[in-house]
C-alpha cells in the first residue's frame, strides 16, 4: 500500500453541552483530521483524539497538526507500506506522538480493510456485531443539575453510567447516584487530580458497589497506583498512564490496576491496541473502550475495535448524538434499545463523510502530495 495524497483538516464542532471533568472545561470537539488516499482511488479517515489544550496529555490539537505536517506526512508519503508495523516502523523517527501517529495509522487501517473488502472488524478479528455501550457523565456544578443528567442518560436508553469527579467532587455525589439507582453499572474517573494525600477518601468509594475506579493518580505514575489498589477492593482502571503494551505489562506485573482502558488515539493506534488486548486476555484481565469525544471517524474506529473478545466492560461510546447536534458522517451512531451500538459492515470503517458538512466545520486545510 501507497499513500499518495494525504489532506489535514482541523475540525471544530460545537458540543450540545459543555463538558468538565477534574482538571478542564470545553464547549467545543477539536481535532486534526487524516485523509489519505491511494493511486488506485481508495480513500482512509482518520482522526487524531487530543484535545485542543495539552491537560489530558501533552499532545493537543495543534501539535498534532505541527507533528504530522513537519515530520509524519513526509516519513509516509509515497512509501510502500505493507501493513501497520511497517507505517509504525516508518514513523519510529519520531519518538513519542502516539495520538499524531495513531490519526495517519487508523486511515491506513482504512485503506487496508478496504482494500481487503472487508470491514475494520471483521479485519481484526472482531467477533460482535453489537458493542455494549456506556456515558461518561460532565463534573456538574450541583446535585440536582448531576442526577437530571444521570435520568436523562438512563432514559435514552444507556446502561452503565462513568462519573467524572474530583477532590471534593467525589463521595457525596457519587454516594447519591447510588442511593437513586441501587442497581446501576457505575463507576468514576479522577483524571489524574487525586495524591495519595486522598487515600482515605478514595478508599470511601469502595462500599459504592463500583465497577472500577479510572485513573485517579498522575498520568506518570503506576507505583503510587499499585499502593492504591492494595486499599481498595474495588478495581483501579488505568488510562493516561497506560501508552503503550509495555506500560500495560509493567502496571500489571505490579498490580497497579486490574482493569485497563484502551484509546487507540492514545497508545498509538489499532496495531497496539490489539498488542494491549491481547496481553490482558492471556492474563484475564478485562479491557474497554474508551472515548475521547469523538467525530463520527474516530468513533467507527473505536467501535470496530471493541468488538474484539477481550472488551468484556461497557465502553465509553456513546451516541454520536451525546456530543453533536450533527456528526460529520452521513449515518451518525445511534444508541439500540440494548445500549449497544452496532458495528459497521461496510468495506474498512465502514462510514461516509459528509463532504458539506466536513467544510461546515473545517477551519485549516492543507494538503500533501508525492511528487
Ligand atoms: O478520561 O476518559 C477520559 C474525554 C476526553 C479525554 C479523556 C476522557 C474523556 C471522557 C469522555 O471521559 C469519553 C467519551 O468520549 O464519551
Ligand atoms: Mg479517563
Amino acid at each position: 500500500m501507497k499513500i499518495a495524497r494525504i489532506t489535514l483538516r482541523h475540525v471544530r464542532m460545537p458540543f450540545r453541552h459543555a463538558f468538565s471533568t477534574s482538571r478542564w472545561t470545553l464547549t467545543h470537539k477539536d481535532a486534526i483530521l487524516v485523509e489519505a488516499a491511494t493511486d488506485g482511488g481508495l480513500t482512509g479517515w482518520g482522526e487524531c483524539v487530543a484535545l485542543a489544550y495539552p491537560d489530558y496529555c501533552y499532545e493537543s490539537t495543534a501539535i498534532n497538526a505541527l507533528v504530522l505536517r513537519e515530520y509524519l506526512v513526509p516519513l509516509v508519503l509515497g512509501r510502500e507500506l505493507a501493513d501497520a508495523q511497517a507505517l509504525w516502523d516508518a514513523m519510529s523517527p519520531v519518538a513519542g506522538h502516539r495520538i499524531a501517529k495513531a490519526g495517519l495509522e487508523c486511515a491506513f487501517w482504512d485503506l487496508d480493510a478496504q482494500a481487503c473488502g472487508q470491514s475494520l472488524s471483521t479485519r481484526l478479528g472482531g467477533t460482535r456485531g453489537r458493542v455494549e455501550t456506556g456515558v461518561s457523565v460532565s463534573v456538574h456544578d450541583t446535585p440536582e443539575a448531576l442526577l437530571r443528567s444521570v435520568e436523562g442518560y438512563l432514559r435514552e436508553g444507556y446502561g452503565r453510567v462513568k462519573l467524572k469527579i474530583k477532590p471534593g467532587k467525589d463521595l457525596a455525589e457519587t454516594a447519591l447516584v447510588r442511593k437513586n439507582w441501587p442497581g446501576l453499572k457505575l463507576q468514576v474517573d479522577g483524571n489524574a487530580a487525586y495524591t495519595l494525600e486522598h487515600l482515605d477518601r478514595l478508599a470511601g468509594l469502595d462500599d459504592l458497589g463500583l465497577l472500577l475506579i479510572e485513573q485517579p493518580l498522575s498520568n506518570e505514575d503506576i507505583i503510587d497506583h499499585a499502593q492504591l489498589q492494595r486499599r481498595m477492593r474495588t478495581a483501579v482502571c488505568l488510562d493516561e498512564s497506560i501508552l503503550s503494551a509495555d506500560d500495560a505489562r509493567k502496571a500489571l506485573s505490579i498490580g497497579a490496576c486490574r482493569v485497563i482502558n484502551i484509546k487507540p488515539g492514545r497508545v498509538g493506534g489499532v496495531r497496539e491496541s490489539l498488542r494491549i488486548h491481547d496481553l490482558c486476555r492471556a492474563q484475564g484481565v478485562p479491557v474497554w473502550m474508551g472515548g475521547m469525544f469523538e467525530t463520527g471517524i474516530g468513533r467507527a474506529l473505536n467501535v470496530a475495535v471493541a468488538s474484539l473478545p477481550g472488551f468484556t466492560l461497557p465502553g465509553d461510546i456513546s451516541a454520536s448524538a451525546k456530543y453533536f447536534e450533527e456528526d460529520i458522517v452521513e449515518e451518525p451512531f445511534a444508541l439500540n434499545a440494548d445500549s449497544t451500538l452496532t458495528v459497521p459492515t461496510a468495506p474498512g470503517l465502514g462510514i461516509r463523510v459528509d463532504a458539506r458538512r466536513l467544510a461546515r466545520y473545517t477551519v485549516a486545510e492543507e494538503t500533501f502530495r508525492t511528487r
